[in-house]
């Protein structure tokens, strides 16, 4: 059982990882523009990982006893700029991300939900996990900026990015 409020907000969150997940869509069909196919894997790739996130939250609410309520999905952006840009703006998605999971934690203590609270502890772990893996490719994108056979180097491991491991049932 979870409060209303809690429930406005978890499906709020459903919301956002929509977007994410769309986001992360177009930023795939970007890269591909841009002739980067390795960054357009890794892109779908995290395109599916929150497809997880959403589903994950969306069984939560209903395993609750909540209503889930699915709205209208912002159009994401269709152009990032350079690869170093496409990741920048990936690490600022994902710390934004963070602070939207630590504000719904807030909430879930403010209101004595612990249930709520240990469901979204996964996504505060997810988070680190997240931010971690977007640091680590930044770090070397960094440093080869627009060198065609650093950026080929990159393209070529990103290519090597596996679909995420399904969820347990
Ligand atoms: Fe990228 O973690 Fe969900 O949104």
């Amino acid at each position: 059982m979870i409060s209303e409020k809690m429930q406005e907000a978890l499906n709020e969150q459903v919301n956002k990882e929509f977007y994410s997940a769309y986001m992360y869509l177009a930023m795939s069909a970007y890269s591909n523009t841009i002739g980067l196919p390795g960054f357009a894997n890794w892109m779908r790739m995290q395109y599916e990982e929150e497809i997880m996130h959403v589903t994950k939250m969306y069984d939560y609410i209903q395993d609750q006893g909540g209503v889930v309520t699915l709205k209208a999905i912002e159009q994401p952006p269709l152009e990032y700029g350079t690869p170093v840009e496409v990741f920048e703006q990936t690490l600022e998605h994902e710390q934004y991300v963070t602070s939207l999971i630590h504000k719904l934690m807030d909430l879930a203590v403010q209101e004595k939900d612990y249930a709520t609270q240990t469901f979204l502890q996964w996504y505060v772990t997810e988070q680190v996990e997240e931010e971690a893996n977007v640091n680590d490719i930044l770090s070397p994108l960094r440093m080869v900026g627009e060198d065609k056979g650093g950026l080929m180097m990159i393209d070529q491991q990103l290519n090597g990015r596996a679909a995420p491991a399904p969820l347990p049932a």
